[in-house]
């Protein structure tokens, strides 16, 4: 008997960051929660699945139309063919929206109920599962600890929507912790909230599928659900199972030698060469490589790639005056490949050094690393970092008229700041250097 579990499917969810593919077939591409949903669905047909579990975030919050509503009934009503059941729960996502909330869902749909926990027994199935659905958008509580207890004599499954892991790109609702779940007393909890899959614990199991599909660049990798088989009233299998339709990945392509992680000290940063060597033409080969490693893991699904390139290189100069050319050629090496598209096309490289760099310098740039690092997390404590900072370099001034308003902006100006930081100390040292070595890659 096959179990399939799937949470976070967000259908119908705007897909991020599309409007600056050139080219790309942007319309298919906005139906890929839709058409991953069918896949799963294809794939419980095909498989016979007995039960299918939803465990939260089915929808992306309100509606812009009922369509989204109607489709996901008229995909769920496929699974009444094979007599199929479902068992659903709203997440927080789900509660934002009142339509979603109140569809009318066929018979063989159950959604489990936000007032109390709740259990369903699938007595043909020898299986009982157990669950409550988000009441509203947030949820503070610990639901889980409300559950009821195990079934005796029937396979317990827990569906419950929660920050079991404290990931701090979720936010922390009906948070929970493994180490409470596995004592519950259920065989399997199927979870949802968190979108990167994960096997939490085996035996009794406890896992998160991750969502259906990416949606934009920070959901790379594999998605899909999990393929649980039960066989004399105990699980046997538990896989992942592939079913998104698009694949997203994020690609850092360092250049020229490489300094050491945050906290590393300045001896170890000593210049590492790369494999490639630090010229256009070494760029390239290495975005080729790396580009037709990931289309092949995509296994035929069209890729969105984001492109980053950094490190200390002789190109940085030229990267930084002028990007737009460099950016068309790499755009030209994707398109080569078939079916892949860069999304954005991003170089946060620093000028290099001729020869050796100074001990001195490294020091300092890990230092300003270091601090950046920890002033990231302190919005105020950095906009005052930045004010000390002001007279150091003009380029400062300007990042602080910018409120960074995400993460990912944060990241981005201090990238930039560091570059700029450090392209100032260096300059006499380096920018003359930079500006005749080896910038034209040979004929
Ligand atoms: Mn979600």
């Amino acid at each position: 008997m096959l179990v399939v579990h799937a949470a976070d499917l967000h259908i119908d969810s705007p897909l991020r960051g599309l409007g600056r593919i050139e080219g790309a077939p942007v319309a298919d591409i906005r139906l890929a929660t839709r058409r991953a949903f069918v896949r799963l669905i294809d794939d419980c047909l095909e498989r016979s699945a007995a039960l299918l579990i939803l465990a939260g975030d089915v929808f992306d919050g309100e509606w812009r139309d009922f369509n989204t509503g109607l489709f996901f009934v008229r995909q769920l009503a496929r699974l009444r063919d094979v007599g199929a059941r479902v068992i659903m729960l709203h997440g927080n996502h789900d509660a934002e929206s009142t339509l979603a909330r109140h569809i009318p869902l066929p018979d063989h749909v159950h959604v489990l109920s936000a007032e109390a926990p709740e259990t369903v027994e699938l007595e043909s199935l020898g299986l009982a599962v157990h669950g409550q659905s988000y009441i509203s958008r947030v949820v503070v509580d610990n639901l889980a600890e409300g559950y009821p207890p195990p079934r005796r004599g029937l396979l317990n499954i827990g569906a419950l929507h929660t920050n079991a892991v404290g990931a701090s790109e979720h936010k922390n609702y009906a948070p929970c912790t493994v180490s409470q779940l596995v004592r519950h007393g259920y065989d399997y909890w199927a979870l949802g909230h968190v979108h990167k899959r994960g096997v939490l614990h085996t035996r009794p199991w406890v896992v998160y599928p991750g969502n259906l599909q990416g949606r934009h660049v920070r959901e790379t990798g594999a998605k899909g659900c999990t393929a649980i088989t039960v066989e004399d009233g105990r699980i046997t299998d538990v896989r992942h199972r592939d079913m998104d339709v698009l694949r997203w990945a994020e690609l850092v392509i360092p250049l020229g030698p490489q300094v050491a992680a945050f906290g590393a000290a300045p001896a170890e940063a000593a210049a590492v060469e790369t494999d490639a060597p630090d010229t256009l033409e070494g760029l390239l080969d290495r975005v080729r490589r790396r580009l037709t490693q990931v289309v092949h893991d995509a296994g035929g699904r069209p890729v969105i790639a984001r492109i980053v390139v950094t490190g200390a290189t002789r190109l940085h100069a030229r990267l930084a005056a002028n990007p737009a050319p460099i950016q068309s050629q790499i755009r030209a090496v994707a398109a080569d490949l078939g079916d892949v598209w860069p999304e954005k096309i991003r170089f946060s490289t620093r000028p290099r050094q001729r020869g050796a760099p100074s001990q001195e310098l490294l020091a300092l740039h890990q230092a300003l690393r270091d601090e950046f690092a920890r002033l990231a997390v302190d919005d105020r404590a950095l906009a005052d970092h930045l004010q000390a900072l002001a007279p150091v370099s003009a380029g400062v001034a300007q990042y602080m008229e910018q409120r960074p308003d995400s993460a990912e902006q944060v990241r981005d100006q201090l990238a930039e700041i560091e570059s700029r930081l450090l392209g100032a100390l260096s300059l006499g040292v380096d920018a003359s250097a930079a500006a005749v070595d080896d910038l034209e890659p040979r004929a």
